[in-house]
């Protein structure tokens, strides 16, 4: 799906010429730095991880140092230039690749970690750095990272930050907005703040670095980060629990919390569906398969991270114990060694690779009340019924923050489908005031149904600061500010 699709205009942004290439060639002289499509191929800027809308750019730009980026946006702002800043690549939003002929602003080479200051837990690094190898530099310290999600292998602390990307832990340590000590980012003229601070707390007026905080590429390019970051838990366990019915997953989630309390870190949750997929497509087949061979109607991933082992695993015997005793649960398996942990949370980890594999994914990323989280899966599939395109309604998600992941597929992308989810289901979770963006962002798809959870006021201050901080508007155009 192209833009064309949604019928938009491409800005009045200069068409990238000879002399601007020749001009950031000087500008970023490292081999491989300027990247063309002629020469070498965009396919892999120009195209977003979920296949869903295709860019146009003919360069790559790969600075190494916040000066580089300084000079590269103060160049574009000069002359009128469109940029997309870009990170892993991993967003879901259709925000890190460009709409249009965007200039691509990779930030893959600025990746070096600054320093880990063991005493306080604090990180301080560039924002191309990879998630998962800051999250293996951590523990190699006795710290962790208070961010984990699927695409760690891939995507950049910049656009963890860029996106507030909330993940698999946030039940436990809290949004980005509370782990970020400080950051250094590029406006769009090209001048660098400096607020990378590493002080836990500084109330010199406005919390500069909190304007970053997803805000998606729009007002500044995040070129430095520091985070505070936990200790690593000595002791791990991980719980994987069939249940029968959403009512039991929300039971269980009340009594983990008050059970397990200190030591709960994740509580997840993944229906029979999404089971399906990740079995079909990737083989991953759940050891709680019931005595016929099915798979239960829900399950549920608990971890715990704590300080003692012997105390820790007490405390989750006591809990499946009592689970089981209550009829809450049907079935369960436990693991605390590394090896064991993974496969159990490998399921969950790759639904969103596996359901690719159907073809097109209508992808819904909300916030509802913890009472109405499934409710919306269910609405959903009566709503599709007998659809002859829909190969199938999935939910899965982080019930510890009452984030539903909501996916449809079917082969290819059918607009009667999309018809039939839109604006219906915005509708669901504006009567619920929800939000219709709970985690993944706005970025191209979701920019124009921002007011489903904002109010016009709020919306109109939103433009306010961009066009405070990127007058031009040059800044990931098109995307999160309507
Ligand atoms: P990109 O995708 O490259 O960019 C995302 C946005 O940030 C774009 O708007 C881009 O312009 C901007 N950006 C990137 N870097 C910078 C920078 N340095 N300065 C300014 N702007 C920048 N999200 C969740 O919240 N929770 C999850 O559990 C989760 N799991 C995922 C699992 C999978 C398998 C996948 C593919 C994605 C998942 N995501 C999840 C989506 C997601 O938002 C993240 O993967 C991640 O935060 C994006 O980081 P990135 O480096 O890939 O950024
Ligand atoms: C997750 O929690 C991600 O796994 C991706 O946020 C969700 O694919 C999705 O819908
Ligand atoms: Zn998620």
């Amino acid at each position: 799906q192209t833009a064309e699709r949604y019928a938009i205009a491409r800005g009045k942004f200069q068409v990238l010429s000879q002399q601007h290439l020749d001009h950031f060639r000087r500008l970023l002289p490292s081999s491989g730095s300027v990247l063309t499509a002629e020469e070498d191929g965009l396919d892999g800027y120009n195209v977003d991880w979920l296949k869903t809308v295709r860019g146009q750019s003919r360069v790559v730009l790969k600075p190494s140092t916040t000066e580089e980026v300084s000079a590269i946006l103060r160049y574009c702002s000069e002359h009128s230039l469109a940029v997309c800043p870009q990170g892993g690549n991993t967003g879901l939003v259709g925000g890190s690749v460009p709409v249009f002929d965007e200039i691509v602003l990779s930030m893959s080479r600025m990746d070096k970690i600054i320093s880990v200051d063991e005493i306080s837990g604090t990180l301080v690094c560039e924002a191309g750095c990879i998630l998962e190898r800051i999250s293996d530099h951590l523990a190699e310290k006795g710290l962790r990272m208070p961010l984990d999600l699927g695409a760690k292998g891939s995507c950049q602390l910049g656009g963890n930050i860029s996106t507030n990307a909330g993940g698999l832990r946030l039940l436990r340590y809290g949004s980005l907005h509370g782990s970020i000590l400080g950051a250094e980012f590029v406006m769009a003229d090209g001048t660098v703040i400096d607020v990378l601070s590493e002080m836990r707390k500084d109330n010199t007026g406005y919390d500069l670095k909190q304007l970053i905080v997803g805000s998606e590429g729009t007002l500044g390019v995040v070129t430095k980060l520091s985070f505070a970051c936990p200790p690593k838990p000595a002791s791990e366990a991980v719980a994987l629990l069939a249940c029968d019915s959403f009512e039991d997953v929300l039971c269980l989630f009340r009594e983990a919390r008050q059970g397990l309390a200190e030591i709960l870190s994740a509580f997840e949750f993944y229906d029979a569906a999404s089971a399906g997929v990740a079995r079909e497509h990737l083989g991953l087949s759940s050891p709680l398969l019931r005595d016929d061979g099915t798979e239960s109607p829900f399950y549920v991933l608990v971890e715990t991270g704590g300080s003692n082992a012997r105390h820790d695993e007490e405390k989750v015997h006591a809990f499946l114990e009592r689970m089981l005793s209550t009829g809450r649960v049907q079935n369960g398996t436990m693991a605390t060694e590394p090896s064991k942990i993974k496969a159990l949370w490998a399921t969950r980890e790759r639904i969103t690779e596996a359901l690719l594999h159907d073809g097109y994914v209508y992808k819904y990323d909300v916030s509802l009340p913890l009472r109405d989280l499934y409710g919306a899966v269910e609405a959903t599939r009566e709503r599709l019924a007998g659809h002859p395109g829909v190969t199938r309604v999935v939910g899965f998600g982080h019930v510890g923050d009452g984030n539903l992941h909501l996916n449809i597929t079917s082969p290819q992308y059918e607009e009667a489908i999309a018809d039939l989810l839109e604006p219906w289901l915005w509708e669901q979770v504006a009567a619920a005031r929800g939000s219709i963006s709970a985690e993944h962002g706005v970025g191209f798809k979701k920019r124009d149904v921002l007011g489903y959870s904002k109010s016009p006021e709020a919306l109109s201050l939103m433009r306010q600061l961009k066009d405070t901080m990127d007058p031009k508007g040059i800044l990931n155009p098109y995307k999160t500010v309507p």
